[in-house]
């Protein structure tokens, strides 16, 4: 093991499976395994590479590490990364069938940024597949000595096994080339609401934050569980942002970059002293943005395709335009938040990331308690067609409410082979029945280690087609299993739940946020 656990951003408990790695053909020379190369702008190569095949078993939905060696052989930039995930045969896989949960590029040659325990983060992508883009002369250093890791997530949400290639395209100038003259570093700046936590999740519930908007860590009851703020990171030299995204799951509506300089102030516009009425527009448009010590750096946007809304994967993050350049001071604290849209849905194990900011040194950068930096960003990417399958249509199946009483009073239905042993919505099945004051107790009979399940609370029918946007956690009384395996992050260690005994009189139905076709209900009598 060339690295240390704890370097490659494993926390300490881990169990880690450092997989082989797959053996693509030999390519002699600087690309280093790619599987194709292309003429890229500003002089780089676009090279891709697959690591892999994985087997992904049924139902899985496990944290994994690979040390990877497809990467180019010679010193040079890295400007670009796209990320994706593909069958053998090259097809993309439907989003509704498997995730790409995430996967975090890992350089374990360097320490990272903003938290030095670990390993440096260079790049990141959840399923939503957002694409880092440098601006025009800036590169992401890369050694050909350097140790890349990379730490996947590749979630299987149907009972069936399969094979697939993590899949990245690189934009690389060698540093021989004429290109790479002129080309100032950038250091990745992982900004996280949970940052240095192995599976830096929160919830965001049903009705949670003022008008149906639930920001954290400010809307959070105690976010850090009385421990130091996750989300801050002090400026330890001085340097210019270069770019940055963010990184949300679904429900997810924006994340906020912002910095505090201690003794700042934000200058007030004095807009009114201009001489004419487009020179005040403009000088209004243009003066800063925040308040206090406190600018306002980015808002990266969720912009859903969704045709349902704020409830699905088919979504792009906004990114900073390529003019986007932002003085920091050594002592500056650098700060994300995150908000949710709760109005319609509780939104469980969420993330609120910017993993895609990078930091130069040298050059110049906007003081952004003088002038506005945090103007409107752009889509790194359109809707992909792998998530056409939005789900929700109808499937013949009934409506748990105007089925009979089914078993009655089970002391625990298990929950085994993606089916609940009572009243499991697939088959059409009755629902159990508990009586008021009472609980139903769910248990995850499955292999634990890696097939996890929850009980979610989802409205009534809950019975129509799976696809990325449903079901999802809607339910008018909002019921959370959290994640049931045996592993834990991502499960949390616990393969039995309760249900709360103190529902009223009604029929009740979940689905399995890891499984959504599994559904299922019971009912609570007087
Ligand atoms: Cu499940």
């Amino acid at each position: 093991m060339p690295v240390s656990l704890r370097r490659a951003g494993l926390g300490l408990g881990w169990c880690l499976a450092l997989l082989a790695v797959g053996a693509p053909s030999a390519t002699a020379g600087e690309l280093g395994k790619a599987v194709s190369v292309k003429p890229a702008a500003n002089g780089a190569k676009r090279l891709t590479y697959r690591v892999g095949p994985f087997d992904v078993r049924p139902g899985q939905n496990e944290i994994a590490y690979n040390l990877i060696s497809q990467k180019p052989q010679v010193d040079g930039y890295i400007t670009r990364i796209r990320p994706d995930l593909t069958y053998l045969n090259g097809r993309v896989p439907g989003v509704d069938v498997i995730h790409l949960h995430h996967g975090v590029w890992v350089n374990a040659s360097r320490k990272d940024a903003t938290d030095p325990a670990l390993a440096e983060r260079f790049f990141a992508s959840g399923e939503e597949k957002t694409r880092m883009q440098l601006p025009k002369g800036y590169g992401y250093p890369y050694k050909a000595s350097d140790t890349w890791i990379l730490n996947h997530m590749i979630h299987n949400l149907t009972p069936v096994p399969t094979q697939v290639y993590m899949v990245y395209e690189i934009d690389f100038i060698p540093k021989s080339s004429p290109a790479a003259r002129g080309i100032r570093p950038v250091r990745p700046i992982w900004m996280d609401v949970h940052n240095g936590s192995v599976y830096p999740v929160f919830n965001a519930e049903k009705g949670a934050g003022p008008s149906g908007r639930f920001t954290f860590p400010d809307d959070a009851a105690n976010p850090y569980g009385g421990g130091s703020k996750r989300n801050e990171w002090v400026v330890d030299r001085p340097g210019v942002l270069v770019a940055t995204a963010g990184h949300l799951h679904p429900g997810g509506l924006y994340t906020d970059l912002y910095l505090r300089r201690p003794g700042a102030q934000i200058h007030p516009a004095r807009c009114g002293t201009k001489a004419s009425a487009s020179a005040r527009r403009r000088c209004r448009r243009e003066a800063p943005r925040g308040s206090g010590d406190t600018a306002h750096l980015f808002r990266s946007r969720a912009k859903y395709y969704e045709p349902a809304g704020a409830v699905s994967w088919d979504v792009s993050m906004t990114a900073t335009k390529p003019n986007w350049r932002v003085e920091l001071r050594k002592g500056d604290v650098l700060g994300v938040k995150a908000t949710y849209d709760t109005s319609r849905a509780s939104w469980w194990e969420s993330m609120g990331i910017n993993p895609l900011t990078y930091m130069a040194y040298g050059g110049r950068g906007v003081d952004p308690f003088k002038h506005r930096v945090d103007y409107k960003g752009v889509v790194t990417h359109g809707h992909l067609p792998e998530n056409g399958n939005h789900g929700g249509g109808p499937t013949g199946l009934p409506d748990p409410r105007t089925l009979p009483d089914g078993a009655d009073n089970p002391s625990t239905l298990d929950i085994l082979d993606f089916k609940y042993q009572f009243g499991d919505g697939s088959l059409g099945d009755a629902p159990p029945v508990i009586h008021a004051g009472q609980a139903l107790t769910f248990r995850n009979g499955d292999d634990g280690r890696s097939i996890y399940h929850s009980i979610t609370s989802c409205k009534p029918p809950c019975n129509r087609s799976t696809g990325i946007a449903y079901p999802i956690a809607d339910g008018d009384v909002q019921f959370e299993s959290s994640t049931l395996g045996s592993t834990s992050p991502p499960a949390t260690g616990a393969t039995e739940w309760k249900t709360p005994d103190n529902l009223s009189p009604g029929t009740y139905t979940y689905f399995c946020r890891i499984h959504p076709f599994m559904r299922g209900s019971f009912r609570v009598k007087p």
